[in-house]
């Protein structure tokens, strides 16, 4: 039996040897979203490492800051009023546990819809029992965030030579756009201190399927990528900017030009994380092709052709560190 409720016993849980928790990595290129130049870094960064900070990116300040001390509200209630919010199916309140397979992290989190008719409609159940989290709330911070995500998508597709500049934001624009909205915590674990040289895993190792996601976290170092060379880096927090990940889809829509980055979080002793992070995904019965404009003469696809929807069947019945894409790679 998988026992859930001792916070003290961590043996449930996934312990990593120590990797210089304390060294920041500062090579995390920055993009500067009003410079002329925008375009090409992002193109860089996505080719170098599928992960980059952006900064001028429009987003209200307050926007972040009034969501993450209303789920901090949230958080920090007493167990049996957040667990009537969940389990999490995918989607409403999780704790510990990450996705349908067994996967375990030292953290709890909302998942949601992030269709505005979904966010906006009226039976939907966590605004109704859980008045700390409010519903203008999470509507002013994902519609902005989207827009910025856009924003970005254009200029990557300017940036691949598309000329249809919408190619990739269409899709997180379009109405049935499939995306999703997370707020993770991750509580303190002060048992970690006798864990000498081994780190407890908040959120296992994993690559996002989408097509990008948008994360925005508190002054927390604990966020972790992976570089081309399999070393894990610390990312430097930083609170008023958004951190990008190149996700699977795009890593197939760029035909393995842009690799999506495979990342995890690590609990702290002390301070509690707090993460918002937007997925932006493409409609359920998008074909998930590599575009035209970055297939030289002759160039085949890497990947077998799939819907979204058949790439995110699969990928709910994998587990959180699985390479899921090799599934649809030619052979
Ligand atoms: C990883 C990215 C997003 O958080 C998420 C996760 C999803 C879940 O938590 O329900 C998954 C995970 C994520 C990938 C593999 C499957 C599905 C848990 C899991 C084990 C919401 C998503 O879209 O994929």
């Amino acid at each position: 039996m998988v026992v859930l409720s001792q916070p003290t016993a961590l043996d449930h849980f996934s312990l990593i040897k120590s990797c210089k928790p304390t060294s920041l990595f500062t090579g995390i290129p920055v993009v500067d979203l009003s410079d002329s130049d925008a375009k090409s870094q992002i193109i860089r960064a996505s080719e170098e490492y599928g992960f980059f900070k952006v900064v001028n990116h429009g987003v209200p300040l307050e926007f972040m800051t009034t969501l993450e001390a209303q789920a901090l509200k949230f958080f920090n209630l007493p167990q049996p009023e957040k667990d009537r919010a969940g389990p999490a199916d995918p989607f409403g309140y999780g704790s510990k546990r990450i996705g349908p397979n067994g996967d375990i992290g030292w953290i709890e989190y909302i998942l949601l819809n992030a269709n505005p008719e979904i966010i906006s409609h009226k039976s939907l159940s966590i605004f109704k029992d859980n008045p700390e989290i409010s519903r203008s709330a999470v509507e002013d911070y994902v519609s902005a965030v989207k827009k910025m995500s856009c924003e970005v998508l254009e200029m990557m597709a300017e940036g691949l030579g598309s000329d249809e500049r919408n190619v990739l934001s269409k899709l997180l624009r379009d109405e049935k756009s499939d995306s999703c909205f997370r707020l993770n915590y991750y509580p303190p674990c002060p048992e970690l201190q006798t864990l000498s040289g081994r780190n407890l895993i908040g959120f296992g190792e994993h690559t996002d399927p989408q097509i990008i996601s948008v994360l925005r976290s508190n002054n927390t170092s604990s966020l972790q990528i992976s570089l081309k060379d399999g070393t894990w880096v610390s990312v430097p927090p930083d609170q008023t900017s958004f951190f990008i990940n190149v996700g699977d889809c795009l890593q197939v829509m760029t035909n393995g030009r842009f690799k999506s980055v495979k990342h995890r979080v690590l609990a702290g002793t002390v301070s509690s994380r707090i993460s918002m992070i937007y997925f932006g995904g493409p409609p359920l019965s998008e074909r998930i092709t590599p575009l035209a404009s970055v297939m030289a003469e002759g160039e085949e696809s890497l990947y077998n052709e799939f819907t979204w929807f058949e790439y995110k069947k699969s990928a709910y019945k994998s587990r959180l560190a699985d390479y899921r894409l090799g599934l649809f790679e030619k052979s």
